[in-house]
């Protein structure tokens, strides 16, 4: 009797254990696929494999193809060596495949998919039906690979496919802003700077002997959606990673992400000569320097031989830099670039700088140090570009930079963890914020010029194009600190290869890859993660509003914020007075950075008739009573974009909880509490903002608004921290 239980209570436990939904899969589930007709359809077209090759990364993509169509399709395949039968999958490049180097129309289509596309193709060979996967190069066949699954795990008919697809970017990387062990005071393990689901994956401690298998699943799920290379070291460098240890460490790494196509780069601190080499100086001209970054680098490619190279923070947020040693970001930059030239590295330059003094509109400097350079860096230097000239808000215009360079290939900075968007917790889909800037016109080269053809280099013919997310990415079990954190992971990755996909159309293949192919699941919950990004703008900083959050951790509201650097307060960037908020930047009364605007967006940003609305406190300073397009006043719209967050928010705790029947109860719950936390601080951000800017609009919230739950006082005491729980500061 006792074995008897026993045997049920392991029976339970492994039960759980395979149906517990802990979110570590991803989008790459291939759990069986359920339409029964599309799952008899694939089984028709796949009755036979014929997939030669083993090198490494044709060894992954194997490996990848049988996992998945033991998954969705339970079924295993002897790789065979020719096509008999009907239904045959053929995979490779000309090198790897006879079959595939003798299909005249194959070797047609890749001409069309460059290094990393590929084409997924059904053909007759011999009078059979086949499907073709075929490259140019092995990680083509990979990134084929992935998609091919791709069409059934989101159930689309693999019948007919004429398939070219490559990517618009070539560098695709992610940052990680990950923190070495005892980069900060009492880490045994890194933390990141901005992270939200647990510590770095990177196990330093135990590297190079111990490999994470995590290190190789992060490098799967990167290489399926296109993600090509890994910064992992934070912005904020330590020099320490560039010791011999440490740079074994990272070789390591970079073993386990080659085969999946993902080159690893690292950060480097400027100053590293004098505090790791001992030179006096980090003088980028001076000889002994270039010789000491020379030396590095050359060191660095002796075990890591596709180094893909480093990114730089240099003279911004009390980061060293060449102005530190009187010096420019020309000869800073060029000095890498001359030592990785060799190797074909590339370093990644960030305009991301705000001077020491704080000037009159710290949303200017960027431009104001960068675009007199232009023209002047060497070939392989990137530089990189927040999407708007301040820091990663809910809402910003495209920053001037893009196209103001137009010698120097700019690279597109996104934020995939969300510091100023509510961290892990809060369900904001960032598709639609990435896209508003990609599709923003910059007229730089006449009407159409948008920001994305500016960073796939197309219009201004440049060799190299590059695009960055920091990352989201940490040891927590589901990765990215809540299921939909993961979206934004994904929805990067496909932005990343081809800026010109919908978000809608990413978040479709997301729901149906992480959660299921039910229709009656995927439109509600497809369209809260499409208005979840207006509603956060709107309970957070609407109408232009910009940094309102508190003070450090950015996650809840703070726009009474002062003190300190006043660039970094709130007060400064609100300005809110008796006369009314936002930030004068126009060309007469204000700090005039609409002329770093091609026209017309310069004049349609400097006259406060024809800047669109949601950018109207960026530009101008608007008295509360200004009629709005509404005909309503300032400070009621004001109020009722307030409350459309809020409302949308509820809306979102509508639809899931609607869900409950179609989603396994772990993700449910988690994502239950999530909204109610997300709710909770979107009253939060309405009462905060509201009563603190009334103390200078003196105007009444209306009852049929609905009054704050509590006054000035309380809000300004709550400091809602860290993710999902509010404290009082003491
Ligand atoms: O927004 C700021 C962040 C810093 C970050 C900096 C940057 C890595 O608050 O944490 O530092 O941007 O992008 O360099």
């Amino acid at each position: 009797m006792k074995k008897l239980i026993f045997f049920f209570f392991l029976l339970a436990c492994s039960t759980l254990s395979a149906t517990a939904e802990d979110g570590y899969r991803l989008w790459l589930r291939y759990d069986k696929v359920s339409n029964k007709a599309l799952y008899d359809q694939y089984r028709l077209s796949i009755k036979q494999l014929i997939f030669p090759g083993n090198s490494a990364t044709l060894t992954a993509a194997q490996e990848e193809l049988a996992n998945g169509l033991k998954g969705l399709l339970t079924l295993e395949l002897t790789p065979q060596a020719s096509v008999t039968a009907n239904g045959a999958l053929i995979a490779g490049t000309p090198a790897s495949s006879k079959a595939i180097a003798g299909m005249a129309v194959i070797k047609t289509a890749l001409k069309e998919a460059g290094t990393e596309g590929y084409v997924i193709h059904t053909v007759m060979v011999n009078g059979k039906s086949a499907t073709v996967i075929a490259a140019n190069t092995d990680v083509g066949v990979l990134y084929g690979v992935f998609n091919f699954l791709k069409l059934m795990q989101t159930e689309k008919s693999i019948k007919t496919l004429a398939i070219t697809e490559y990517p618009h970017i070539q560098y695709r990387l992610l940052d990680h802003w990950d923190n070495l062990p005892g980069q900060r005071d009492g880490d045994k393990t890194g933390t990141i700077e901005r992270g939200y689901a647990g510590r770095s994956l990177w196990d330093w401690a135990k590297l190079p002997g111990t490999i994470s298998p995590r290190y190789k699943d992060y490098a799967r799920a990167d290489a399926s959606i296109g993600i090509n290379g890994a910064v992992l070291t934070n912005v904020n460098a330590n020099i320490q990673v560039l010791t011999p240890d440490y740079i074994k460490k990272a070789a390591a790494i970079a073993d386990v992400f080659r085969p999946y196509g993902v080159k690893v780069f690292l950060s480097a601190k400027f100053s590293a000569p004098v505090e790791l080499g001992g030179l006096k100086t980090a003088d980028p001209l001076d000889p002994e320097v270039i010789k000491w970054w020379t030396d590095k680098i050359n060191e660095i490619y002796a075990v890591i031989p596709d180094f893909g190279g480093f990114v730089v923070k240099a003279n911004s947020e009390g980061q060293p830099g060449p102005q530190t040693y009187g010096r420019g970001h020309v000869e800073g930059a060029n000095l890498f670039a001359d030592a990785l030239a060799p190797h074909g590295g590339i370093v990644m330059w960030r305009a991301f700088v705000y001077d020491n003094k704080v000037s009159e509109d710290r949303t200017m400097q960027a431009y104001k140090e960068f675009h007199p350079l232009d023209g002047k860096f060497k070939p392989n230097v990137v530089v990189q570009v927040k999407n708007g000239p301040l820091d990663f808000q809910p809402r910003e215009p495209f920053s001037p930079l893009f196209g103001a360079m137009p010698k120097t290939p700019e690279m597109m900075e996104f934020q995939v963890t969300k510091e100023y968007l509510g961290d892990a917790g809060n369900l904001v889909y960032l598709a639609p914020l990435w896209k508003e800037c990609l599709d923003s016109d910059t007229y730089a080269h006449g009407k159409g010029t948008t920001v994305a053809k500016i960073v796939e280099g197309k219009v201004e013919h440049h060799a190299i194009s590059g695009i960055a997310g920091v990352s989201n990415v940490g040891d927590d079990i589901d990765w990215c600190g809540s299921n939909f954190s993961q979206a934004n992971w994904y929805a990067y990755g496909r932005l990343a290869w081809k800026p010109e996909a919908s978000s809608a159309a990413i978040a479709d293949d997301w729901i149906r890859m992480t959660f299921t192919n039910d229709q009656s699941f995927i439109e509600p919950v497809k369209k809260i993660m499409l208005t979840s990004r207006e509603a956060a703008v709107d309970y957070m900083t609407p109408l232009g509003l910009h940094h309102q959050m508190s003070r450090g951790g950015h996650y809840g509201p703070g726009p009474w914020v002062t003190g300190g650097r006043a660039d970094q307060t709130s007060v400064y960037f609100n300005r809110a007075d008796s006369i009314g908020i936002g930030f004068d930047r126009t060309s007469k009364t204000g700090s005039n950075s609409v002329s770093q605007y091609f026209e017309p967006v310069r004049s349609i940003f400097n006259n406060i008739k024809t800047t669109p609305e949601e950018y109207l406190l960026w530009f101008h300073h608007v008295p509360w009573n200004y009629k709005m397009k509404s005909g309503k006043t300032l400070w009621i719209e004001l109020i009722e974009h307030y409350n459309k967050g809020i409302a949308a928010v509820k809306n979102m705790q509508k639809v899931w909880d609607s869900m409950e029947s179609k989603v396994d109860p772990e993700r449910f719950k988690e994502e239950k509490h999530n909204l109610a936390v997300q709710l909770d601080d979107a009253e939060t951000w309405k009462g905060s903002c509201l009563l603190y800017y009334q103390t200078f609009s003196k105007l009444p919230i209306p009852d049929a608004l609905g009054k704050p739950a509590h006054d000035l006082a309380y809000y300004q005491k709550l400091r809602l921290v860290d993710k999902r729980k509010l404290e009082s500061e003491k």
